[in-house]
């Protein structure tokens, strides 16, 4: 195996602890990532969907916006947020992860976008470092005086994370230079001196200042990032939940308020965590991911049961035709859950993004990476009136409030970089993707394989390239918390190996360079019930086969309309192979019936008892007119045409 010495493998990716870091796990190098489902998706962002970026920034005004605060433009203001910014940084980090993987040179046109638009930032960026084109063009450039509402260091992060990001993923200095005048300006204002105490009411620069401090080695960030997270929580900005001011991070039982703020400000508590190896934080953070798991989290991983406030409810608060589960919360979750998974090593983390990554993440995107979901609903009805709109049911262009599109891009493009990592006793698997992952063994590489048709196919094979070859290391893979059943075999031969309590299966045993590793996951389709206590759904259950959460859609079904339909939890599910459908999937189908009660047309409500009594004729149950009942992936809702949709199927 390995006899030179090895050159250090540091990955391009987000989040990339420090040397000292407090991490159980640490990401690794993901290369050739080139095959199977999430090939699939990710060619398709980089073909459609970050392509058509600089066009619609420029048709929304974003890039005039920009050219306004230079003085190179004349005109108005365009767009009706304080964070119109932000669009611009988010579709840079995506383009400059997407340059980072297919190493440029498939991508001289886009290389060529992202160098125009630093350009176009870094000539409306002030003299001190400041830059937010709403304060610059509209308020006379009156700053800092609305830190509720403003975003300025909202938009601040999204321009570090993307410096970052282009700066590892290519070298390029030119974005990273305006982001550290500007992180200098805010410690100026926030940190030594002292100016202002305060904090964004929109958590992200606190995640952003960490990775910024891991890029340059300036620890002024990493302090600037610890203070602006322990100022939450203490009134400054009026004491409200949705601002994540009501109470300090470290007292918070639950998650609360506005949920893309509150997963921001956790995952920037995570690094923080990560990098001063504060027990206490890192504590709050376990504690208010497993409530939200526990309590406030939708099938699909979609988070956010309000539309008013985009906020979290109480627990168990989860509606189904009003869930609001934003696009950006489900990325918000994948970031903070994949920091969590690092500094913990344990794979329930990995399960949470599994489910969200799959479901309620990849549904805000369409199937041809041209159209948009903001809020995801679980529940479309049949006479949905549609009010158009960001928050529509509706799939959509572009939005007036845009934060969703760059961030599916941002986290596609830099997918590869969730997928595995390593510790000193041998490489994990997090998820089940076609790619090659390069670790690290106490300073020696350790080079696996994975080939699968995951998430249609439960077998993954597994072939180690190379590793330390006079010692034995562990090859770990994430058993996912809904797999009722596994197998595996080392070799050709059957191997136990039994699952620890944070799910992982790990197989320790001295590797040699070709040895093949088979996982089979049982992925018989499945009903699912939720805890009673989500009154929404109760006495319904759900379709899901794999990683996947199912749907009906109206016209799939005969009759065409969901609201009436039953299905009979007694009668086998069964799955059908589509290749021609939605880009290949598999459906399941149930077996189902309609069931209407007695209705004067007027009045829907009636005594208990007659709607337990109710007139054969009007209800078709088993045996007489029984449906097949045909379901596909959500992910795959809302591509073909408008219609009703239901994940939650009632049984009775
Ligand atoms: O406020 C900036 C972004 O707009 C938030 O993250 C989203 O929830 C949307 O409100
Ligand atoms: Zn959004």
């Amino acid at each position: 195996m390995s006899h030179s010495k090895p050159t250090p493998l540091v990955p391009a990716g987000p989040v990339r602890p420090g040397r000292g870091a407090a991490v159980a796990l640490r990401p690794v190098v993901a290369a050739d990532v080139t095959g199977g489902f999430w090939h699939g998706r990710r060619e398709v962002n980089a073909r459609v969907g970050i392509p058509q970026g600089p066009r619609l920034l420029e048709s929304a005004g974003n890039l005039h916006n920009l050219r306004l605060a230079a003085h190179t433009a004349r005109g108005a203001f365009r767009g009706d947020y304080p964070f119109m910014d932000s669009d611009v940084y988010k579709w840079l980090e995506a383009a400059a992860w997407r340059l980072g993987a297919s190493g440029g040179a498939a991508d001289v046109e886009l290389a060529a976008q992202v160098d125009r638009i630093t350009a176009l930032v870094a000539d409306a960026q002030q003299p001190d470092g400041y830059l937010n084109t709403w304060f610059q063009v509209t308020k006379d450039g009156r700053r800092y005086e609305d830190l509720r509402w403003g975003h300025e260091l909202y938009c601040a992060g999204h321009l570090i994370q993307a410096a970052v990001a282009h700066h590892r993923a290519t070298g390029g200095k030119e974005l990273l230079e305006v982001a550290v005048r500007f992180a200098d300006h805010l410690d100026s204002v926030f940190g030594r001196d002292k100016q202002i105490d305060g904090f964004d009411g929109h958590p992200e620069v606190e995640t952003a200042l960490v990775e910024l401090y891991r890029e340059t080695g300036e620890r002024r960030y990493l302090d600037l990032a610890g203070y602006f997270v322990e100022r939450h929580g203490h009134g400054l900005l009026g004491g409200e939940a949705y601002c994540q001011d009501r109470l300090p991070l470290r007292d918070q039982e639950n998650v609360e308020g506005h949920a893309v703020r509150q997963l921001y400000l956790l995952a920037g508590a995570a690094d923080l965590a990560t990098e001063t190896g504060d027990r206490g934080l890192l504590a709050a953070c376990e504690r208010l991911w497993a409530a939200m798991v526990a309590t406030k989290t939708h099938i699909t991983g979609g988070l956010g049961a309000h539309h008013d406030e985009e906020d979290f409810g109480d627990p168990f608060e989860l509606p189904n035709e009003r869930a609001y589960c934003e696009t950006c919360a489900a990325v918000a979750s994948v970031h903070f859950g994949w920091r969590m998974a690092l500094l913990t090593g344990d794979a329930r983390y990995s399960d949470l993004i599994e489910r969200t990554l799959f479901n309620g993440f990849l549904a805000g995107v369409s199937l041809d990476g041209e159209r948009w979901l903001y809020v995801n609903p679980l529940q479309v009805r049949d006479g949905h009136a549609d009010t158009g709109g960001d928050q529509s049911a509706r799939r959509t262009r572009w939005f007036r409030c845009a934060c969703c599109p760059p961030n599916v891009m941002r986290l596609l493009a830099s997918l590869e970089h969730y997928i595995a990592s390593s510790d000193s006793d041998g490489l994990q698997i997090h998820q089940y993707a076609t790619g090659r992952y390069v670790g690290e063994v106490a300073g020696e590489p350790v080079i696996v394989s994975a080939h699968t048709d995951y998430p249609w196919s439960g077998v993954v094979r597994l072939s180690v390239e190379d590793g330390p070859a006079d010692r034995p290391w562990t090859l770990s893979l994430r058993i996912p918390q809904w797999c009722a059943g596994h197998r595996i075999s080392v070799a050709g031969q059957d191997a136990a190996a039994t699952v620890s309590e944070s799910g992982w299966l790990r197989v320790e045993r001295r590797w040699a360079p070709g040895d093949e590793v088979t996982l089979e996951l049982d992925m018989a389709p499945r009903l699912v019930a939720a805890d009673p206590r989500v009154d929404s759904v109760r006495g319904c259950v759900a379709l899901e086969r794999g990683p996947l959460v199912y749907c009906l859609e109206g016209f799939d079904n005969p009759g065409g309309g969901l609201d009436d339909i039953v299905i009979d939890a007694a009668r086998p599910l069964a799955e059908e192979s589509r290749p021609e459908l939605l880009g290949g999937v598999i459906t399941v189908t149930a077996a189902g019936y309609r069931r209407t009660v007695p209705n004067d047309g007027w009045w829907p409500y009636r005594a208990p008892a007659d709607l337990t009594r109710t007139p054969a004729a009007q209800h078709t149950g088993p045996g007489d007119g029984a449906l097949v009942l045909t379901a596909v992936p959500y992910y795959t809702w809302a591509n073909r045409q408008d219609g009703s949709m239901r994940v939650w199927i009632p049984t009775r």
